[in-house]
């Protein structure tokens, strides 16, 4: 795993804590106290980076040698920086079924609350077709007044929207059913998660058009992929907020995310979010498709199995410090992350460093999007000692996210899909910091070692 450095900032200026173990009021980072030290957070940081570099000696900063030649020329389309290089999905194929697997976002990599389309993750059941857009054809049918075939051509003629919705697979953070911590980075424990802005035709437009008139109908969707992945849809979310997307963030969509069209169900599980759609059938009840019944049903320790658990629950993460960097001194972080709900705004994301003994309220990054990824941040003043990091989201709706022991406790280990309790950073005496469960207590061993699906 990579060993992130993190430097801070060592000034002994002494704040007053808002809750134990060095958390500092979040609206400190507004005033100009901070912004000042926080600027020489950055400029330390840049020092340490220079001085871990090959070429530190050799480079005289006032007078470097790309200031010498004239730069690269254009080119048709950018690419990240080669020192960016380490930045990537990581993924992992199902070696049974070919292109059967995930890649996951490097959470722990990025700012902001926008995915970039190359990192956006993937899951696909049987690889990404290669679709040529001329000859794909979407067929809507069924309890329809008329059913109708549409060209690629045709639809991009339709009135468009776009929203700004995070996107998250049922399956997403499974790993914390596992008996014992992972070791991985934050964005490939919790990575198949992004978030993008979606500019498609309301479907409720299109299905107005073919002549929609039962709100208890079923909508049934299928993908043009080999597996011709299927599920069903209650008519009440594709004629609410639906959006049938042919570009991600600006651009159209990469063929690994659907081009030329997909389904986009803001804050409901990723599986409903058919990709490649060539078909959508209305129907009376649901198809009782594999993944709406083998799969992405969640068991309960009853025996009996969650079904159509359709809405993606509130979750936050810290993304740093997270599992695999390194502090590399006492002083002044900013802890950062990284929270969304299925159901709404976030309202509030709550930071603790002694392990959930007590918490501070982050502050919130605008914009707060509904059912999108909202960013938070907190200062905190890192004294040396060991210390156990989580947030907390609570959303709109007033719900809040439970901690591993309550979730295990209701649901049990065996449920493997919408996994959404509290994740603890902990953060030794030297500053290395890693996964850890802090309810070992609860942890029966019974677990499975989960897996995609
Ligand atoms: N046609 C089709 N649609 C699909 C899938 C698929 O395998 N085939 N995978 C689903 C699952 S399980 C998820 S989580 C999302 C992932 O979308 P992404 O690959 O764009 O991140 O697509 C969904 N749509
Ligand atoms: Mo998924």
């Amino acid at each position: 795993m990579a060993d992130k450095k993190l430097a801070g900032n060592p000034k002994q200026t002494i704040f007053k804590a808002v809750a134990n173990n060095g958390l500092l009021d979040r609206r400190l980072l507004l005033k100009s106290g901070l912004t000042f030290v926080a600027a020489s957070v950055t400029a330390n940081m840049a020092n340490a980076s220079n001085a871990n570099s090959k070429s530190a000696k050799k480079i005289d900063p006032a007078n470097p040698p790309w200031m010498h030649t004239p730069g690269a020329p254009f080119s048709n389309y950018g690419k990240p920086s080669v020192h960016e290089e380490d930045v990537v999905r990581y993924p992992a194929a199902n070696s049974q079924v070919d292109g059967n697997g995930s890649s996951w976002t490097p959470l722990h990599e990025l700012e902001g609350m926008i995915t970039p389309n190359g990192l956006h993750f993937e899951r696909h059941h049987n690889g990404v077709p290669q679709i040529d857009p001329a000859e794909h054809r979407l067929l809507i049918h069924g309890l329809v007044k008329q059913a109708s075939f549409f060209t690629v051509e045709d639809l991009l003629r339709y009135p468009m929207h776009s929203q700004i919705c995070f996107l998250e697979c049922g399956g997403n953070s499974n790993a914390g059913f596992n008996k014992r911590p992972v070791g991985a980075s934050a964005g490939y424990f919790h990575g198949l998660v992004s978030c993008s802005e979606w500019t498609g035709v309301p479907l409720s437009v299109l299905l107005n058009e073919v002549g929609v008139d039962n709100k208890d109908h079923w909508l049934i969707a299928e993908g043009a992929d080999a597996f011709a992945m299927n599920i069903s849809i209650p008519m009440e979310k594709a004629m609410d907020d639906a959006i049938l997307a042919f570009y991600q963030n600006g651009e159209r969509l990469r063929p690994e995310n659907g081009y030329p069209m997909r389904l986009i169900l803001p804050g409901w599980e990723g599986v409903m979010n058919v990709k490649w759609l060539r078909r959508l059938t209305v129907a009376e009840s649901p198809v009782m498709a594999r993944n709406e019944t083998a799969r992405y049903t969640e068991l309960l320790p009853s025996g009996k199995a969650n079904m159509f658990s359709m809405e993606m629950e509130a979750k936050s993460l810290i993304t740093s410090p997270s599992s695999g960097m390194h502090l590399q001194q006492k002083g002044l972080y900013q802890i950062t992350g990284l929270a969304w709900s299925g159901s709404g705004k976030v309202s509030k994301v709550e930071v603790s460093a002694d392990g959930g003994e007590s918490w501070a309220e982050a502050e919130l990054q605008s914009p707060v999007l509904e059912k999108c990824f909202t960013r938070f941040r907190i200062p905190w003043q890192w004294d040396g000692s060991e210390s156990v990091l989580k947030s907390r989201v609570t959303d709109e709706s007033g719900y809040r996210q439970p901690e591993r022991s309550e979730l295990i406790s209701q649901r049990g280990r065996h449920g493997f899909f919408h996994y959404n309790a509290i994740v603890s950073w902990a953060v030794d005496s030297e500053g290395y910091v890693t996964h850890i469960y802090d309810d070992e207590d609860n942890d029966n061993g019974t677990g499975i070692d989960a897996d995609w699906d």
